[in-house]
């Protein structure tokens, strides 16, 4: 299904005012053939037009109406520049494609950190995942003390599917957990997080593990079951991180490609075709225009590995495939990749499609949305007050989510405690406000600062330019960073005596099984 880009709301580089541009599709305006604008042509272009100028997209929606369904897709390590719609020249992705024709494409999406479980905490609890203790992802206990983390995300945490379930929707969860780990043992399971029905892996020791490939027919199963009630599902896909393990059929569909690129082309397909699989099953469970879905990603692309190995089992997820040299995801022209503060590693796809309330085919990059926004504006979308004594970090913006260009209020904070290599991996702090976006060391001796709406690529570092910004963004990372706790919370250690060493990792031993249906691995 092509795109059709009908609207865009750019921010103007030098200005920083708020341009509406209007690109319609010819059919729209066209004089028909007495040379008088039909009205059946025009009103899709006057709505339009109501539209981009911050008219309310559709109808507020009345006490009587139904809470909507909320279906948040996460995918794993998906680039930016993954997707047709954003640019891939060799990627296809037509059910993404689609599901942005029909709903809004966000350029400005964050989120908080550039690794796994901390970006994930963030979704769920609508704060910084430092603020938990959650600064890296969750590894072997071991690992975690080393890197004065807990061994699992507090459950008195308040969590998004917490707050809806107890508002009475039904909450799932299908695919990666990742908020514990395989190796850590007396993790408390999915249901003390707000989750009434999971199958997951990356969960802890001793849980049920779900296969990876079953995650679109578990949320598909979940759909049609509940239908008649609104529910909320967290569908975190495996694709497209490591191992690879792309099935038989994408592999055959791309077999011109050379091997790295067929290989991660494969895992694209597979996962855009799961998102097609849910897609069709909330329009045959006949709660598609009733139902808020969102696709994203937990951080940028892998770094693509340089040596080529031989598949293998990775100990978290228990699946079988190949290794970061098929990771030749792509970022869109942003600086940086997983693991990274730069945009490269933090801007990630948030596509929205929610019928009759926003608005299809828009294209909004001026908002800065972030992850821990999402509890705040999804819990006002469903109508579920926030409790007392809670405070996010993020802040509603459902009116993005309708259509409107809305500026955020808050600063963004990220923190990042992992490898430091260079060119884009030294710095430990980042602050975002406004146009403007700092990258700093821990002691704010090295900085780089770049005007984001003028500079996406964050080629240009105008700190030298730019003192006093330097001077306030720093202080404004350096406040956020003391605030942070600095301990990890009490309470989320595994059992001591209970603890298994971790083996070792057996990336080059042979295996016995194959990449799930890969025929013919390269
Ligand atoms: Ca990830």
């Amino acid at each position: 299904m092509p795109v059709t880009r009908r609207a865009s709301l750019v921010n103007h580089p030098q200005s920083g005012v708020v341009v509406t541009a209007f690109v319609l599709p010819s059919h729209l305006y066209q004089a028909d053939s007495v040379g008088i604008l039909s009205m059946k042509r025009l009103l899709p272009a006057l709505l339009l037009l109501a539209t981009a100028l911050g008219a309310p997209a559709a109808p507020a929606a009345s006490s009587t109406a139904p809470r909507p369904n909320l279906v948040f897709i996460f995918a794993d390590d998906w680039g930016w520049g993954d997707l047709s719609s954003h640019g891939s020249t060799w990627l296809r992705t037509p059910h993404l494609d689609g599901l942005a024709a029909a709903g809004i494409d966000f350029g400005q999406f964050n989120v908080l950190n550039p690794v796994c479980s901390p970006s994930r905490t963030a979704v769920m609890t609508g704060q910084y995942p430092a603020r938990w203790g959650v600064h890296q992802h969750f590894a072997h206990p071991a690992q975690n003390r080393q890197r004065d983390m807990p061994d699992w995300l507090d459950p008195r945490a308040t969590t998004l599917p917490g707050l809806l379930r107890a508002a009475g929707y039904r909450t799932g969860h299908f695919g990666k957990w990742h908020l514990t780990n395989r190796q850590t043992p007396g993790a408390p399971r999915p249901e003390a997080y707000g989750i009434d029905e999971w199958a997951v892996f990356n969960g802890g020791a001793g849980w049920p593990a779900a296969k990876v490939g079953d995650t679109a027919a578990n949320t598909v199963a979940f759909i049609r079951a509940h239908r008649d009630r609104p529910f909320f599902i967290n569908v975190w896909l495996h694709e497209s991180h490591t191992p690879h393990a792309p099935s038989a059929e994408a592999m055959e569909r791309w077999k011109h490609l050379d091997e790295q690129r067929r290989v991660y082309a494969a895992v694209i397909s597979d996962g855009d075709a799961a998102v097609g699989r849910i897609l069709d099953a909330l329009r045959e469970a006949g709660v598609e225009n009733n139902t808020l879905v969102i696709f994203s990603s937990d951080n940028g692309p892998e770094n693509t590995g340089r040596v080529k190995r031989p598949a293998y089992t990775e100990g978290d997820s228990g699946v079988t495939g190949y290794d970061t040299y098929y990771s030749v995801g792509e970022t869109g022209g942003l600086r940086g990749r997983k693991r990274h503060l730069f945009e490269g590693g933090v801007r990630v796809p948030f596509i929205v499609r929610w019928p009759g309330r926003a608005p299809a085919g828009i294209k909004n990059d001026t908002t800065v949305i972030t992850a821990v926004d999402l509890l705040p504006t999804l819990c006002a979308a469903a109508g579920v007050a926030l409790p007392d004594g809670y405070r996010s970090d993020g802040e509603n913006l459902l009116p993005a989510l309708t259509g409107r260009s809305v500026a955020r209020t808050k600063p963004v904070f990220w923190e990042w405690r992992g490898g430091q290599a260079e060119p884009d991996g030294w710095p430990r702090l980042a602050v975002r406000d406004g146009d403007w976006k700092l990258l700093l060391t821990h002691d704010a001796k090295r900085v780089s600062l770049h005007r984001l709406t003028a500079d996406r690529a964050e080629a240009r570092d105008e700190s030298a330019a730019q003192p006093d910004v330097v001077a306030r963004l720093s202080r404004l990372a350096l406040e956020w960073k003391a605030s942070l706790p600095a301990r990890p919370p009490e309470g989320c250690f595994a059992p001591a005596d209970q603890i298994v060493p971790p083996p070792a990792e057996k990336k080059s031993a042979p295996r016995k099984a194959k990449a799930a249906g890969a025929a013919n691995p390269p």
